[in-house]
């Protein structure tokens, strides 16, 4: 049976040639950044990768079909069709068959990279469990997506909208495996410290690669997660951000958001009550991390030429 993922034929050669490429997401532009600055943030994520000499791979469903590596007039529906809808991993298979355009999650955009054969994967944060999650159920397909794909992502922790704590345990039951990059503190997306430990540091890209190569050989299944604290300096002020976070939580409890709403509904909160603020740190963040992403490819690239 063939792969109904279509490569673009840029990220096609070259994967071929075993050059470095680097798989993003489409519901961070979708979903997660306001119209029309969403487009200007698209086109640079992938300008990143680019001037680092990688190649990068958005990755989205466009009329039913799942791509990976997206043309210009496509990133352009992406980010500018208001009927965009948020597509996780359950949700492709009915995208395809009803023809739908559709902005993947980090759950979607780690399943269809995978099976382009792409390792590494920049976003800004993960899903995770949602506070409250002990009544709600609410914990983000994202976990147990990455629990079964030998995929690297990396972000800047989970994102403080959620329990992070709840996340880490999550992660720990679910196999997966966490690395922070020059840090043992696991970092608080929109804050450089969540406050909480991780078991292991990493010092380089390579050290990530060889990370990677021995997951691999052992046949361990699961994904990678490097997480990548923004620099102290470029951090949301932390008074702002716990008192933000607490409107919006008491906000999106009042008028009964949930599901998939959540997630983007708190993003957008924390927007308009920083005064767009959160907006500029969460670019940040997820240039951040794209550009780490890219070193990570190049030294994978790298180990697997002959
Ligand atoms: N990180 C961001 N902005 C976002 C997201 C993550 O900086 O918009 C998106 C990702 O696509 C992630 C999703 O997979 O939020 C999680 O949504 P949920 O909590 O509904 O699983
Ligand atoms: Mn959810």
């Amino acid at each position: 049976m063939t792969s109904p993922v279509v490569l673009s034929p840029e990220v096609a050669e070259a994967l071929a040639a075993g050059r470095p490429v680097v798989a993003l997401e489409s519901t961070i532009i979708s979903h997660g950044f306001p119209r029309p600055r969403n487009l200007e943030v698209a086109f640079r994520f992938e300008q990143v990768l680019r001037e680092a000499g990688v190649v990068p791979a958005t990755i989205a469903v466009v009329d039913g079909v799942p791509r990976v590596g997206l043309t210009e007039e496509q990133l352009r529906r992406v980010a500018e069709d208001t009927a965009v809808v948020k597509v996780s991993s359950r949700d492709l298979a009915v995208a395809m068959a009803q023809g739908v355009t559709g902005a993947t999650t980090v759950a979607a955009t780690a399943l269809l990279a995978h099976r382009a054969g792409i390792k590494v994967f920049s976003t800004g944060g993960l899903g995770g469990v949602h506070r409250g999650a002990s009544e709600t159920f609410d914990e983000s397909a994202d976990l147990t997506t990455l629990s079964r794909l030998p995929v690297t992502v990396v972000s800047a922790g989970a994102k403080s909208i959620l329990d992070i704590p709840a996340t880490l345990e999550r992660l720990e039951s679910l196999g997966v495996t966490v690395l922070g990059y020059r840090t043992r503190r696991y970092p608080g997306f929109y804050l450089s410290d969540s406050g909480l430990e991780i078991d292991w540091s990493v010092d380089s890209p390579e050290e990530v690669a060889e990370v990677m190569a021995n997951q691999d050989a052992l046949g361990v299944g699961s994904a990678v997660l490097v997480a990548n604290p923004l620099p102290q300096d470029k951090q949301l002020d932390p008074d702002l951000h716990d008192r933000v976070l607490a409107e919006g939580l008491a906000r999106a409890e009042e008028l009964g958001v949930s599901g998939k709403a959540v997630t983007p509904f708190l993003l957008d909160h924390f927007q308009r009550a920083t005064g767009g603020r959160s907006l500029e740190v969460n670019i940040d963040i997820a240039c951040n991390n794209i550009a780490l992403g890219g070193q990570i490819a190049t030294a994978w690239a790298a180990r697997r030429r002959p």
